[in-house]
């Protein structure tokens, strides 16, 4: 690791730094001041200043007049600007990454692997920038010609979490810019500085490309401002990533006015092992899914469904891979798991606890609130395995901490039953080397998720996919595949070569 003020440094951090950025001028919000604490150590690293009514209208402004110009400039033009900001990054890498895991409390692995995720969405996006592909048709009138055609929609709202404070924005952003769009990022209040540190990082190839003022948005604030951009006609498409309450809050609003939306929300994912399951890929996999930034991702593993032949060998196996893991300071490369986001994550964790002993619930991996030398911050907690029931509310709910609910199956009907039987639909996972099992699970019976695996966990997709799940989780897709033509607008264009006036369907119409 490189000295704390180094990547600080590195990346521009200042003190005090400006909340709301046009791209090419930054400036001090005029509403409150936000401190971000470390949850690693409990200390305030840096400030700044939420955005008040007035600032967020001039940025609108900004990137309204930004849109004219950036839809006019060649897409292939625009990906350059991107492989630009691509190659920042990796320069950028081990500082960003750093203060990933400084700001969020994620390990230094896992911050850096959000990093490469912004570098692998930046080349996705500049060789995409060339295949904004739309479809011919055959027309059924003589001499007419048939086809659609990708425009950009305009401005992007992006809300982000702080659990990938970085990469779900870069997903969003880096796409949304290929496409002709500008965006706006309203960065959990919880994270503002590593949003910060991405505008610096872009900021002088914005400028020294000339990109107009206004294409890359900043806004820091809290809800408020989440609020603003909901209800705000100006803004084409909403991107928000965040829990099930907001998402639908989010929804409403845009809604109300018929805008569009695209949500990527509460997950509450299972891996199903069955007797056919290789379980020396099986258990790592587990305990990545469970433990990985101590459960706070959205496609965390949150329940074992686990077939009753290999039940207490599965218990057995997963306490001593429990006893391995090494909780602390995440910038320590020894540990495995870090802090939780805050001292409120750290009560829900812990009336999560209460909730499933007075459901009858047994803990298999005892929880604890770490306290003491390296805890300071009152963030750390042990990750935990409890046996539960599918059905019991707290199990059906999303809780953001590296609790794991072991849950019993005899068929495989049952285990995919209790996989879908949650009011979420984002990530799924089976273990078998059955190609019956993982045929049927991945079958339009199977899993009713967005992502659904075969040996390999809930967690960790890949850019190039499209990311996204199903129900509460949201319906929408960000990231690789097509999940472009939502930051697009499709317009079908029928064009009449000929020197008559054919009606379709047949109509004839004299005069
Ligand atoms: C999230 O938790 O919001 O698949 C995103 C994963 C990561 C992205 C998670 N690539 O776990």
């Amino acid at each position: 690791m490189t000295q704390l003020n180094d990547f600080l440094n590195l990346l521009n951090i200042k003190t005090q730094n400006p909340g709301l950025s046009t791209g090419q001028e930054s400036w001090d919000g005029q509403g409150v001041l936000l401190e971000s604490y470390s949850p690693v150590n409990g200390r305030c690293i840096a400030s700044t200043k939420e955005a008040s009514r007035e600032d967020y209208d001039r940025v609108i402004s900004t990137a309204q007049a930004a849109f004219k110009e950036w839809r006019q400039k060649p897409a292939p033009l625009r990906g350059e600007i991107v492989r630009q900001m691509g190659e920042r990054f990796r320069q950028n890498k081990q500082a960003l990454g750093e203060l990933v895991s400084y700001e969020m409390g994620k390990s230094l692995q896992e911050g850096l692997g959000e990093v490469q995720e912004i570098i692998d969405i930046c080349d996705f996006a500049v060789g995409l920038s060339r295949q904004l592909y739309g479809l011919t048709m055959h027309s059924e009138r003589p001499a007419h010609r048939m086809y659609e055609q990708w425009h950009p929609l305009g401005v992007v709202g992006i809300i982000s979490a702080f659990n990938f404070p970085v990469a779900v924005w870069s997903w969003n952003a880096m796409i949304a810019w290929v496409c002709g769009d500008v965006c706006i990022w309203k960065p959990s209040e919880k994270t503002p500085l590593t949003a910060i540190a991405c505008q610096n990082i872009i900021i002088d190839v914005l400028k020294a490309n000339n990109v107009p003022e206004g294409v890359s948005c900043l806004v820091v604030g809290g809800r408020n401002v989440g609020e603003w951009i909901a209800d705000d006609a100006r803004i084409a498409l909403v991107s928000a990533t965040g829990s099930t309450r907001m998402g639908r809050a989010v929804a409403e609003s845009v809604g109300r006015r018929l805008g569009k939306s695209l949500l990527e929300l509460g997950g509450n994912n299972a891996i199903i092992v069955t007797p056919e399951a290789d379980l020396t890929v099986a258990i790592p996999a587990i305990v990545f899914g469970a433990v990985g930034t101590a459960g706070q991702r959205c496609t965390s593993t949150r329940r074992l469904i686990v077939h009753a032949s290999i039940y207490d060998e599965m218990k057995q196996r997963l306490q001593k891979a429990y006893n391995q893991l090494r909780i602390g300071d995440p910038l320590n490369a020894n540990n495995h798991v870090g802090p939780l986001i805050d001292e409120q994550a750290v009560a829900s964790y812990e009336a999560t606890v209460r909730e499933v002993l007075s459901q009858g619930g047994a803990f298999v991996i005892e929880p604890e609130v770490l306290r003491g030398d390296g805890f300071g911050s009152g963030c750390y907690v042990r990750p935990c395995v409890a046996e539960a029931e599918n059905n019991w509310a707290i199990v059906q709910q999303e809780t953001f901490a590296p609790i794991l609910y072991l849950i019993k199956y005899n068929t495989l009907e049952e285990a995919i039953e209790i996989q879908n039987n949650v009011p979420q639909g984002l990530s799924s996972a089976i273990f078998t080397l059955n190609m019956r099992e993982a045929e049927r699970f991945l079958s339009a019976s199977g899993s009713d998720c967005g992502i659904a695996n075969v040996n390999i966990g809930t967690s960790g997709a890949e850019i190039g996919g499209a990311f996204g799940g199903e129900k509460e989780t949201g319906g929408g897709r960000e990231s690789g595949s097509d999940a472009w033509k939502a930051y697009m607008r499709r317009q079908t264009n029928t064009l009449n070569y000929g020197t008559d006036l054919p009606l379709a369907q047949g109509i004839t119409f004299e005069l």
